[in-house]
């Protein structure tokens, strides 16, 4: 947890008012940025900005400032609660800008939807109505210009580049760890043909760029908790032009999981595949006419190609000492990704099933 001392300080410099200072506690189970609940009346979120993550967090919160104000023009246009379907920044009291510079680190504040809840699992129809607010995500955001946003992570989602770090990772395996990792190597390398599938169709056109949110698990969607409806897709700080596979697919390696990314026990881990069947029924009613062939027809793969592409980013960051995602324990980063290439080796089996659910 960061200096509660230090975070004190930095909502001070927000334009929120408290008398008392508020408590502040650690909030949600992502892996990159530090996140507490601050207990100021109604409820914020205080994020301090990983930078070794995002290089320029300035950029981050500024395209975060930007999609939110459009999404909240087309939620409002739609009949929605431009409050609740998406994020609400907290400027800074002096600059008005979404972000506080403290001491060398970046900080955002923003609204807790109220009445919401993140799941790490989900059932069908939970899945069906999170990929509903995923299609309508994309759809809002269908016309924002692209070019208005800063590329925060340069090739986040390009799996070909990916396999090229694991592989600088191994040569030069800083820890000593390569040895001990071989079978997960081999796994991963065994895989590498195909693995620029859709940076390929990018590059060539047959696959559209979109402004994309490039990181969709199942725990950045909001649900009511009364209703269980789904209410808002957040975490925009990924937000950047690339494929809609991406976020499909991402989804689903999270969302259709038996278990979670944290499963040890790999016998406990599988994809559900009523699970993979809801969301695409609810991705496919609310977006299926907008989709190119081609990308109709990666849908299945996409999914197997993303959860490998996590699994290699865990076990680049193993190598590398753990450098990237925050761990609880030594070998969590190599426990993740032996999590996702179990799912890898049992989706590939059943590619040809999910071929049937998205023709
Ligand atoms: C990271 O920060 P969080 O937990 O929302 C990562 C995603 C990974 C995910 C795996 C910026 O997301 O790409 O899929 O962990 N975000 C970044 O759980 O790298
Ligand atoms: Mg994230």
């Amino acid at each position: 947890m960061d200096d509660p001392a230090v975070l004190g300080a930095v909502l001070s410099r927000f334009a929120v008012d408290f008398t008392d200072r508020p408590p502040i506690a650690p909030f949600g189970r992502g892996h990159v940025n530090g996140t507490y609940l601050v207990r100021t009346d109604p409820p914020t979120v205080l994020q301090r900005i990983n930078r070794a993550v995002f290089p320029r967090p300035d950029r981050v919160a500024e395209n975060v400032a930007r999609v939110t104000a459009y999404l909240k023009e087309k939620i409002a246009l739609d009949g929605g609660d431009p409050d609740r379907e998406t994020l609400t920044l907290i400027p800074a009291r002096e600059t008005g800008l979404p972000y506080v510079l403290f001491d060398g680190e970046y900080y955002r504040l923003t609204g807790l939807i109220p009445g919401a809840e993140s799941r790490e699992t989900a059932d069908p129809d939970a899945l069906c109505r999170a990929a509903k607010t995923f299609g309508v995500f994309l759809r809002r955001l269908g016309g924002f210009p692209a070019d208005a946003l800063h590329e925060v992570i340069p090739r986040f989602h390009d799996t070909r580049a990916r396999f090229e770090q694991l592989k600088a990772a191994i040569a030069s395996d800083p820890c000593g760890r390569a040895a001990s990792v071989r079978r997960e190597i081999d796994f991963a390398l065994a895989r590498e043909e195909g693995c620029g599938v859709i940076v390929d169709g990018l590059a060539s056109g047959e696959i559209p760029l979109r402004v994309t949110h490039n990181d969709t698990k199942l725990n950045n969607f909001l649900f009511d908790r009364e209703t269980g409806e789904c209410i808002a897709l957040i975490d925009l700080d990924t937000v950047m032009p690339g494929s809609l596979l991406y976020d499909y697919g991402d989804a689903l390696r999270f969302g259709a999981a038996s278990a979670s990314e944290e499963e040890a026990d790999l016998s406990k881990v599988f994809f559900r595949l009523d699970n993979i069947a809801a969301f695409t029924r609810g991705f496919l009613e609310t977006l299926g006419g907008s989709l190119t062939p081609r990308e109709r027809e990666l849908l299945p793969c996409s999914i197997r190609l993303i959860t490998l592409e996590c699994g290699i980013r865990f076990l680049t960051d193993y190598l590398s000492g753990d450098v990237y995602f925050r761990t609880a324990y030594p070998a969590h980063n190599l426990d993740r990704a032996r999590n996702q290439f179990a799912l890898v080796a049992d989706i590939e089996p059943r590619l040809a099933d999910l071929a049937r659910l998205t023709d």
